[in-house]
């Protein structure tokens, strides 16, 4: 096992926790300077050298970085080490434009396995554990982000990447898998092939799935805990910021702890951009301390959360944040009603009769927008006396138009007709332009 800094760093009081923040911003702002883009950047807020910052304070002079900026400095704009002390890239899972692209020397890679494996020690993982690591293995973050700090905590990892649930639920049973690291969408996909496959839950020895890379309401979490028996944790990354282990649900289950040694947190207003009070809701703004091959500061990220007030009882001091409730950019606009998917799921999970999959098409008729919202049902409900199909959609109906103010036509499908994704579910069908 590799010699790393002690544990202690979990627990940090607040100023020993800042303390390590400047030291490391000051080091990141360092490399920074040494990419063209940056240093024009801090020197138009007179930051010309490391110590030019005297507190943490003084990131707040630094403008923010967008996605926009990494595609426009693609590909080799914010690298700051020579290319030779390079292992590593990754690149997001943008599906238009150029993708965005992020490098790691060698010791930029063993911090961020540090990071893996606080969060698999965070919900319980340890050596006894069977990993099966079903996020896609390459330039997505999800397989390659977790492998590392599990076989650094001593655990089994069966790195069987993502898709193939016959051969997945065969891993399982034979080889005793504890623990899986998939998509919410894939738990469910799963979920719903074991019993194609002839498998049952008593041929299976799961305890714990890690959920992540896509946004998931707190009803689908507890229904992939109820259908599995398991518990399951919300595991938050992004590629700009190394990937999966930037923010990770103890086993209190109350909310992520976010690593705050080594990611510098804001909340802002999504329209000011000025920072919002602890437990309101906003764009989260992260500046990556470990990483010097591609350094990032205050990127906004697009995701919607809050700061959680309080302290965990786990005792760890890093603060946590809410599971994301959106994003900037996903939020539809329906006939003027700014509508988010995660509302539309919360309510879809809360009814029973609910299946595996969902999917919102938006689409123009005539020159008004309809919203349809297509939901996968048990067999036993199609095959019910129609008027109680009638009156479940239109429980469904009212149930969506009390919360997103807008009346949707609700269509039933057979388990297994909505399209499945290998990796991040699409949720979104924008007919008038867009996919999510
Ligand atoms: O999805 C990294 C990751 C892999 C995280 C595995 C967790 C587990 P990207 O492909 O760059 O990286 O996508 C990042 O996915 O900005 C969020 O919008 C969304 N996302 C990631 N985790 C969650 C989560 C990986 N737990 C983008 N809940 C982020 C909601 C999530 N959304």
């Amino acid at each position: 096992m590799r010699v790393y800094s002690p544990q202690d760093i979990e627990f940090l009081d607040r100023q020993a926790l800042e303390a390590i923040q400047l030291l490391r911003l000051k080091k990141v702002i360092a490399v920074a300077l040494d990419t063209p883009f940056y240093k024009e950047r801090l020197s138009g807020v007179g930051i010309e050298h490391p110590k030019d910052l005297k507190s943490l304070d003084d990131l707040n002079k630094i403008p923010f970085t967008t996605k926009d900026d990494l595609r426009d400095t693609y590909p080799y704009g914010l690298l700051s080490v020579n290319k030779k002390e390079v292992v590593r890239m990754h690149a997001s899972s943008g599906t238009t434009g150029k993708p965005t692209v992020i490098f790691y020397d060698r010791d930029d890679l063993n911090r961020w396995t540090h990071l893996a494996l606080r969060s698999l020690r965070a919900c319980g993982c340890g050596p006894i554990d069977v990993f099966q690591n079903m996020m896609t293995y390459g330039l997505f973050t999800g397989g390659l982000g977790l492998h590392y700090g599990a076989e650094d905590l001593g655990m089994f990892v069966i790195p069987s990447s993502g898709g193939n649930t016959q051969r997945q639920l065969l891993l399982m049973k034979d080889f005793g898998t504890t623990v899986v690291h998939a998509t919410p969408s894939y738990m469910l996909h799963l979920y719903a092939q074991m019993d194609n496959m002839g498998v049952k839950l008593s041929d299976l020895n799961l305890h714990k799935a890690l959920i992540g890379a896509e946004p998931h309401s707190e009803d689908l979490r507890r229904k992939i805990e109820t259908l599995f028996g398991i518990d399951a944790y919300n595991s938050y990354g992004l590629s700009e910021m190394n990937g999966p282990s930037v923010a990770f649900e103890c086993v209190e289950k109350s909310g992520m702890h976010l690593w705050e040694d080594a990611y510098r947190l804001e909340i802002v207003d999504r329209h000011s951009l000025e920072a919002v009070e602890d437990g309101v809701v906003g764009e989260l703004v992260l500046t990556n301390l470990i990483r010097h091959a591609s350094p990032i500061l205050r990127y906004r990220t697009k995701d919607l959360t809050r700061i959680l007030t309080g302290t965990c009882a786990c005792g760890r001091t890093s603060r946590r944040i809410d599971r994301i409730m959106g994003r900037t950019d996903d939020m539809l606009i329906i006939n003027g009603v700014n509508v988010f998917p995660s509302q539309i799921e919360e309510v879809v999970m809360k009814i029973p009769e609910a299946g595996n999959n969902y999917r919102i098409v938006v689409r123009k008729k005539g020159t008004l927008d309809v919203l349809i919202v297509e939901l996968e049902v048990g067999p036993d409900i199609l095959s019910d006396d129609t008027r109680d199909l009638y009156a479940l959609k239109g429980r469904l109906v009212e149930a969506l138009k009390a919360s997103i103010s807008i009346k949707p036509i609700v269509e039933f499908h057979e388990p297994g007709q909505l399209p499945v994704q290998e990796g991040k579910a699409i949720r979104v069908v924008d007919e008038r332009g867009n996919l999510y």
